[in-house]
């Protein structure tokens, strides 16, 4: 029989991260993680990371859209487009606030508990990122963060206590968010947020320091799994990347094998969770450059136990890469090869939009590790605007559509194994990047803007009708 459609069963959901919608920073003896101390950023403007909180500066993600104490109300307008899961992270310094205390947080682990059990209520399956930006400041500046080997025990010991926890609630999980972004070694933001490195500005120590702490994540991460099938063996539980196609600029020899290069530079990271080990091309690399990360046979054999069961990752973009602008024998960090890609548009915040680059990366994938993929993010950042009798918003439908049809086509034609799919900021949210509010992604519109101001009023988008329609015909009505 062939295939017409996505699966029975498929996870159709929406995606968004603790610290990017739920405020309520310090209740609940909640402490201060790395996404409390970034400053508001603006379109193209980076966001500040503060040493600590300091009095006047706009910290969006400390209200946010305060989904701590809304998240009824909004389950129940997922649970109206037909979500069949939904996919969210637990903040870290809610269960651990100073991430090295030794024992947990009792009124942490019971938000998430009643955030859960209102999902089930709904027939709505919890998916849940273990760390999406969102270590404790104090890891930050006493060990490091993952710059330290005890980062790892902490880290374990957050897993374990959420897997045993909310082993009867969640059976979806991933250990780290886009692990694989900090590839860009010299940008402070993703430094920070993966794995809580403060960088060195003259930038002399970035690659290494990536490379040693980079290690210890996927170490923690093995662990982490060891752990939780212990727990509970029917958890699946994966890594998550940012999938980004790598096209050659053009088809000069040099091109292609400087997209190959970079390609290797930003893919190690599932590798070595899909695999159980390194890359050829990583430990040859490493050794070239004369690093000496701490990696001892123990850690090897962990990695070879800990092996994820599928690959969750974000789609937003492709990029294109010149050999004009570095050559492939001397690629370091990804972002000094990148070029537009004149074939494809941009959105307002200059990510190049590009659909058909989804099928590319769904088979890639597949190729690659032969396991299950779940698209956990996919959508676009773009300004909203409320008029008389509501929010048109037909350019996000236009993005997905284009988006999901090639998934589709994946899916049908070439059969790839999709668990599911959860656009990203399924609710309108703190925007990562850049701390905006008017990087709008929602189906649903919060009425808050960029200085902090709205009554927090959730609308519906003209997209909300239609994922509803999406999900109700399983993707067959797009
Ligand atoms: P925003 C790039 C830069 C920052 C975060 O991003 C990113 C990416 C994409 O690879 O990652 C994800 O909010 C992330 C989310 C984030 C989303 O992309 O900058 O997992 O937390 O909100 C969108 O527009």
């Amino acid at each position: 029989m062939t295939k017409t459609e996505f699966k029975k069963g498929f996870l159709w959901g929406g995606a968004v991260a603790a610290h990017q919608l739920e405020g309520a920073w310090q209740e609940g003896g909640k402490g201060v993680s790395v996404a409390d101390v970034m400053t508001a950023g603006a379109n193209k403007v980076p966001r500040e990371i503060t040493d600590g909180v300091i009095p006047g500066k706009n910290y969006p993600n400390h209200s946010a859209i305060d989904f701590y104490h809304h998240y009824k109300e909004d389950i129940k307008l997922f649970a109206e487009m037909g979500f069949k899961c939904f996919r969210t992270s637990i903040a870290w310094t809610r269960i651990f606030p100073n991430g090295d205390d030794e024992t947990p947080n009792e009124a942490g682990l019971k938000f998430y508990d009643d955030l859960f059990d209102e999902c089930l209520k709904y027939g709505i399956e919890p998916v849940v990122t273990l760390s999406h930006f969102e270590m404790p400041f104090n890891l930050v500046k006493k060990y490091n963060g993952f710059g330290n080997r005890k980062t790892i025990d902490f880290f374990v010991k957050f897993a374990v206590t959420c897997f045993k926890r909310y082993k009867d609630k969640v059976k979806y999980w991933m250990t780290f968010n886009e692990i694989d972004n900090q590839s860009s070694f010299n940008n402070d933001f993703l430094m920070a947020t993966n794995s809580g490195l403060l960088l060195d500005k003259d930038g002399n120590k970035n690659e290494a320091a990536m490379y040693q702490a980079a290690h210890y994540e996927v170490v923690a991460s093995a662990l982490a799994v060891k752990e939780g099938k212990k727990i509970n063996p029917d958890f699946m539980i994966g890594t998550m990347i940012a999938f980004t196609p790598i096209y050659p600029a053009t088809s000069k020899p040099a091109d292609v094998l400087l997209a190959q290069r970079m390609d290797q530079r930003r893919n190690w990271f599932s590798d070595v969770q899909v695999w159980g080990y390194y890359p050829s091309n990583v430990e040859a690399y490493i050794e070239r450059k004369g690093y000496r990360p701490d990696i001892t046979e123990e850690d090897r054999v962990v990695l070879k136990e800990g092996t994820v069961d599928y690959v969750g990752f974000s789609y937003y973009q492709s990029m294109a890469v010149s050999s004009d602008k570095v050559a492939p024998d001397d690629l370091a960090d990804p972002e000094e090869a990148i070029v537009r890609n004149q074939f494809v548009e941009a959105s307002d915040w200059d990510w190049e939009i590009d659909p058909v680059g989804l099928r590319y990366a769904l088979n890639e994938l597949t190729d690659r590790y032969h396991v299950p993929l779940f698209i956990v993010e996919n959508g676009l950042g773009a300004y909203d605007k409320v008029e008389a009798d509501g929010i048109h918003d037909d350019y996000r439908i236009d993005y997905l559509r284009r988006h999901l049809t090639e998934a589709k086509k994946a899916v049908v034609l070439d059969g790839v194994d999709l668990m599911g799919y959860t656009p990203w900021g399924c609710i309108d949210l703190v925007s990562a990047g850049t701390g905006q509010m008017s990087k709008r992604y929602g189906f649903i519109y919060v009425d808050k803007d960029d200085e902090g101001n709205g009554t927090l009023e959730r609308s519906r988008k003209d997209s909300f009708y239609w994922y509803q329609k999406v999900i109700k015909s399983n993707g067959a009505d797009l």
